[in-house]
């Protein structure tokens, strides 16, 4: 008898994705457990950045807002600080699962989480595309985009361009520091344009890691625009770049994989930097 996986999503949802590049599940995260996310990552970040934890390693401006606020990067692998365990069950959930398993079409394997805090005033990350990071081989690899507070225009919501899920890996050009705090700027090809997404506490964009994606600056007055994000690569994936390891599966379980090799779209190989 053939091992039947039973579908969360509709055939419509799952080419909505194929079309798109992106999907959103709506209401994924109660008000409870977004509020249980927030509260942690905020009395974790009472006291300032944390070495090993927070991401200090990029230039920050006078007065910058995410000097006090970087990201946090891969929180789920601290499991001696409050945020560890918490974080692994979020990067965990059954109900993500679910739904990467119907997206990638295949069991997907946890790659990444991150925090963003990204408070008022604070800049965005520019327009670019996951996998030029991660370099999951073959195929891509798909993030799930926890919105912790309600997420808009004012206050640097996400920004996707639809239709570029399926654009080859373009080799950035360089952001404007004064808006972005990352490094690069993918541009938006001819014939598509970006779109801002719209998105309610609670609710998760989930985007493969071709799409072109971002955020503009947070221009609220006093408002955080705070996410909890997962990336994920398929199980039948052969390389990742190393950074992303340990990979673990939706049971906890560490697995291996290749790390990445040869250049990216710039010909060359690129820096070992997360995204
Ligand atoms: O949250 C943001 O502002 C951007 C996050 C993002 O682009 C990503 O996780 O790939």
């Amino acid at each position: 008898m053939p091992n039947v996986v039973e579908r969360t999503l509709t055939e419509e949802q799952v080419a909505q994705y194929a079309r798109d590049g992106y999907f959103v599940a709506r209401g994924l995260f109660s008000p409870e457990e977004v509020a249980e996310i927030r509260e942690a990552f905020m009395e974790q970040a009472a006291e300032g950045p944390i070495p090993g934890l927070s991401d200090t390693g990029y230039q920050f401006l006078p007065n910058d807002p995410l000097a006090r606020y970087p990201r946090m990067m891969h929180p789920h692998r601290h499991p001696e600080l409050p945020v560890g365990p918490l974080s692994e069950r979020v990067l965990l959930d059954a109900r993500l699962h679910a739904i990467l398993r119907d997206l990638l079409d295949d069991e997907p394997i946890a790659a990444q989480s991150m925090f963003y805090f990204k408070p008022p005033g604070a800049r965005g990350q520019d327009l670019h595309q996951d996998n030029f990071y991660l370099r999951v081989k073959p195929g891509t690899c798909l993030a799930a985009w926890l919105a912790v507070d309600d997420a808009d225009r004012d206050n640097g919501g996400m920004v996707v361009v639809p239709g570029s899920g399926d654009i080859d890996l373009v080799c950035p050009d360089e952001t404007d520091k004064t808006q972005f705090f990352t490094s690069h700027h993918v541009p938006v090809p001819e014939g598509l344009r970006e779109e801002a997404v719209d998105l309610a506490a609670g609710d998760v964009l989930f985007f493969n890691g071709s799409i072109i994606h971002g955020s503009y600056p947070n221009t609220s007055a006093d408002r955080f625009r705070r996410a909890f994000i997962g990336h994920y690569v398929p199980a039948e994936s052969v390389e990742v770049a190393r950074g992303y390891r340990p990979l673990l599966t939706f049971e906890g379980r560490e697995v291996e994989m290749a790390d990445a090799v040869g250049g990216g779209p710039c010909g060359a190989p690129i820096s070992a930097r997360l995204h």
